[in-house]
């Protein structure tokens, strides 16, 4: 065997530099986007400090693609739906990105094999990149690092970002402030929901696409889109340009993906001639900005050990009534802003 061989054989593994990885990501290289992406999820000190050199640099570079959120309930459909839709987009011309979020991940490791099964189709093609991302606890699985992972996929010049996050309530607040269009999926027969915590996601959907119409399914389709429409009209409005619709659709026979689509761009020459979109993006920013400056005095007062050394005092006191929350809550801040 040759001595370079052995050389390099023996030659320790090493992470690639931030400049690597930035001209991989620019350069189309899925691996280093997908090493960027592993980066910003890391929860060390040392990678998240890398993973904010790539996005600082990879942010220079402006592209402007079209970021679609779609959500809906566990099963509604959502992967497969992507999948059709994601075959459309492709068949146009254009590159996808798909950010699926697993919000049971942490459970049952095997789910995000699952979800990459499920976009079969897709995962093989050349022009889609396809990832599966832990929620790391957060509520639907979306949470400020997903706006980080749109950030280096636009870098890569992915031309449509899609993300699929699960509709529980809380996460869409977020998910939309990453997104310009949000399409919500329901199953036929869930009007009933509309009731109660879907409500919240119906506020903030740009259309409503009723799924899996096909078979027996299709007469309480019927009068679930019937009911969808009625709720959206009894809703704010949320882009005075703009009037959500709701589609029949199933992504076994292909019914309603095109119209789906169609609706879609539409929602981006609307929004692009009424000069909105840019103004969202920086509203969102922003929000994003807040969101994530609270994240991080959360966790500094937490952590802080004079926070922590009055902490169950405090606690014990406020249960007992012997001081009130409201004090309770001023002697641990004091007990922080002391430490300074
Ligand atoms: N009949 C029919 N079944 C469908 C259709 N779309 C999805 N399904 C089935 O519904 C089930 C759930 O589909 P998924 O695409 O995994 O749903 P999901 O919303 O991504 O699910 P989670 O990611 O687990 O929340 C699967 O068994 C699919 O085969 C459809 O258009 N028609
Ligand atoms: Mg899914």
């Amino acid at each position: 065997m040759n001595s370079s061989i052995i050389h390099s054989r023996l030659k320790p593994y090493h992470d690639p530099d931030v400049d690597t990885v930035v001209s991989g990501i620019m350069n189309g290289d899925r691996h280093m986007l997908s090493r960027a992406i592993t980066l910003i999820e890391s929860l060390k000190p040392e990678h998240e400090k890398k993973a904010h050199e790539i996005l600082d640099r990879c942010l220079a570079k402006k592209t402007s693609s079209l970021r679609i959120g779609i959500t809906g309930a566990p099963g509604a459909g959502k992967s497969t739906f992507i999948e059709a839709m994601g075959e459309l987009i492709i068949s146009q011309g254009l590159t996808l990105a798909v950010l699926a979020i697993d919000p049971s991940s942490h459970q049952s490791k095997g789910s995000i094999l699952g979800d990459k099964a499920r976009m079969e189709k897709l995962t093989a093609r050349k022009e889609a990149f396809i990832r599966p991302t832990a929620s790391s606890g957060y509520l639907g699985g979306t949470s400020p690092k997903t706006h980080e992972a749109i950030v280096l996929c636009e870098a890569a010049g992915y031309d449509v970002i899609l993300v699929e996050t699960v509709g529980v309530g809380q996460s869409e607040v977020l998910v939309d402030t990453m997104v310009d269009f949000i399409l919500l999926l329901m199953l036929p027969g869930s009007g009933d929901e509309l009731q109660g915590i879907k409500r919240g996601i119906m506020e903030i959907a740009d259309a409503v696409a009723i799924t899996k119409t096909d078979g027996d399914q299709s007469g309480i389709a019927a009068i679930s889109r019937a009911e969808f429409e009625a709720a959206l009209r009894m809703l704010p409005i949320k882009h005075p340009a703009w009037k959500r619709d709701v589609f029949l659709t199933s992504a076994l026979t292909g019914k309603g993906i095109t119209e789906v689509w169609q609706n879609i761009s539409e929602f981006f020459a609307a929004m692009q001639e009424s000069h909105t979109l840019e103004k969202r993006r920086q509203k969102q920013l922003k929000s994003l900005l807040y969101t994530v400056l609270e994240e991080m005095l959360k966790k500094e007062f937490f952590s802080n050990s004079s926070v922590i050394a009055t902490k169950e005092s405090i606690e014990q006191q406020v249960l007992s009534a012997e001081i009130s929350p409201f004090s309770g809550a001023k002697t641990m801040m004091e007990a922080f802003t002391r430490r300074r």
